[in-house]
């Protein structure tokens, strides 16, 4: 039996520009080798001055041969070199080369909703009988462009490990030249080594180039449309205890709960028969009554390295790197002292404000005001939480760019470092197949097929719901971390170069 899914797998949009608002995406139809479907959301932008940016959505398509749907795994639905196309005249549709998804944004400049288009994609085969699904996830454009890495502290001083110029304390500015060239050595970019030990090359993303990078951390709505797209042995592996709470577990059994969204076994899937893989849900209220408006789907998740790699696999996605990381939330100005990801050193810390309408779409602060972050809480909020209708960068928490939460709420993980190599690395993306155990496979991903014991191969940047210090754009206290568990609010978003 043919079906189709579709998910937003982000339901709010908010961004330097707006409010939060919904990408809403509707039921697909299939014809052939085409998947058609409507698309719109609210507060889109596109500028020529200040950011000089856009905000777009990653749609990919995964599709399953449906003879015995409950045992074929989902595979990524590959698209056509040609064939993709948007109604209307405020859209376009970028198609990047690996035809792993298509960039959906505005084809002009300008602010405000995109109106209700219909966008069809045509797949690299035929789809028959194959079941299909739909995700799309919001991403903003990072120009090209020069910037700097560390804001000048001294790197020794409460080990904040920051990047300088090698010799001093002072920033280093990124330019095309360094790029095209590689960074080289460790003590180019930190003043006592403390970075790769292989020497960083030209392949090796320094964010000068552009990129786009998830507006959001990645949410538990989105993590739990990965899950179920999985098989049950894939399942398995990503279970929080494989041995006690298998996929074939009862209705309810918490797979991932943490700082107040929980995770759970929605349908049971079956071990005896055949290995029919477990439907997952979330239920913030612990009712066994799932994904309602209050349970928490909008929440980030705090999830392992190999959860959070295999995402972005999934998702045709990498990792950003820590040199991204800064681009990402400085852009081009000129480094502050200490300044978080809106550009300045205010800081209000949520615990100081009443929560209303919680675990819902609309959860909301009882009060705002300047360089509002979620550092010290112990719990989670919805991703945007501190976007309001007439909130700009510094009173949204905003990047540079318009990105969301690059500081607090949950860790993001980079590629970086120290004590390790990690020259290997490259703009490669996900592939959107992950193995039969649940590992990434993207060939230059530190350590990719090593269980938990990596989880310091990826420092961690922004501090989180649970650490208020540490949290500057350029510290880089946590790049040595261990924790293997999901019990420490990390977690993080994809970028991909186009
Ligand atoms: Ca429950
Ligand atoms: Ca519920
Ligand atoms: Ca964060
Ligand atoms: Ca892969």
């Amino acid at each position: 039996m043919k079906k189709v899914l579709f998910t937003s797998l982000l339901i709010m949009f908010v961004g330097t520009f707006t409010f939060a608002n919904n990408l809403i995406m509707g039921v697909p139809s299939i014809g052939g080798s085409t998947v058609s479907f409507t698309i719109k959301w609210d507060n889109s932008w596109k500028v020529s001055a200040g950011p000089a940016n856009w905000d777009a959505v990653w749609v990919f398509v995964k599709r399953q041969n449906c003879d015995q749907p409950n045992q074929n795994p989902w595979l990524h639905g590959q698209l056509a070199a040609s064939g993709h196309s948007v109604t209307g005249t405020q859209l376009q549709v970028d198609l990047p080369t690996d035809q792993m998804g298509v960039f959906i944004r505005r084809n002009a400049d300008g602010i405000g909703n995109i109106n209700e288009a219909t966008v069809t994609l045509t797949l690299s085969s035929p789809i028959g009988a194959d079941n299909i699904g739909v995700y799309g996830i919001e991403m903003v454009n990072v120009p090209e462009g020069e910037f700097f890495i560390g804001d000048g502290n001294n790197p020794s001083s409460t080990n904040r490990i920051n990047f300088t110029d090698g010799a001093t304390d002072n920033p280093l500015r990124i330019t095309a030249a360094i790029q095209a060239a590689g960074i080289g050595a460790a003590t180019v970019y930190q003043k006592s080594g403390f970075g790769s030990i292989g020497s960083l090359p030209a392949t090796f993303p320094l964010g000068y180039n552009s990129f786009y990078c998830m507006k959001y951390e990645i949410t538990t709505g989105q993590y739990v449309s990965f899950l179920n797209s999985l098989t049950y042995n894939q399942q398995l592996r990503l279970q929080e205890d494989p041995n006690a709470t298998p996929p074939s577990s009862p209705i309810g059994t918490v797979i991932n709960a943490r700082f107040g969204y929980r995770i759970e076994i929605k349908t049971p899937g079956i071990s005896t028969t055949s290995l029919t893989p477990a439907i997952y849900g979330n239920d913030a209220t612990d009712d066994n009554n799932f994904d309602q408006e209050n349970d928490g789907i909008g929440l980030p998740v705090s999830i392992r390295v190999k959860d959070f790699l295999a995402f972005l696999d999934w998702a045709a996605l990498r990792p950003m790197t820590e040199f991204e990381y800064e681009k990402a939330s400085r852009g081009p100005l000129t480094p502050v002292l200490n300044e978080y990801s809106w550009g300045t050193t205010d800081l209000r810390q949520f615990n100081n404000y009443a929560v209303n309408n919680r675990f819902t779409s609309s959860e909301v602060l009882s009060g705002s005001g300047l360089g509002m972050a979620n550092v010290g809480s112990n719990t989670l909020y919805r991703v945007g939480i501190t976007a309001t209708p007439i909130s700009d960068r510094l009173n949204a928490g905003a990047t540079y760019y318009g990105i969301m939460d690059m500081t607090g709420s949950v860790f993001e993980r980079c590629i970086g470092g120290l004590a390790h190599n990690y020259a290997a690395f490259t703009t490669a993306n996900g592939n959107g197949q992950i193995t039969t155990d649940s590992f990434a496979d993207v060939i230059g991903w530190p350590l990719s097929t090593e269980v938990n014991t990596y989880e310091t191969y990826y420092p961690r940047r922004g501090g989180s719901c649970n650490r208020y210090e540490g949290i500057g754009i350029s510290n880089r206290q946590w790049s040595n971390f261990s924790d293997g568990n999901r019990d420490f609010a990390s977690g993080g978003r994809g970028v991909r170069s186009f």
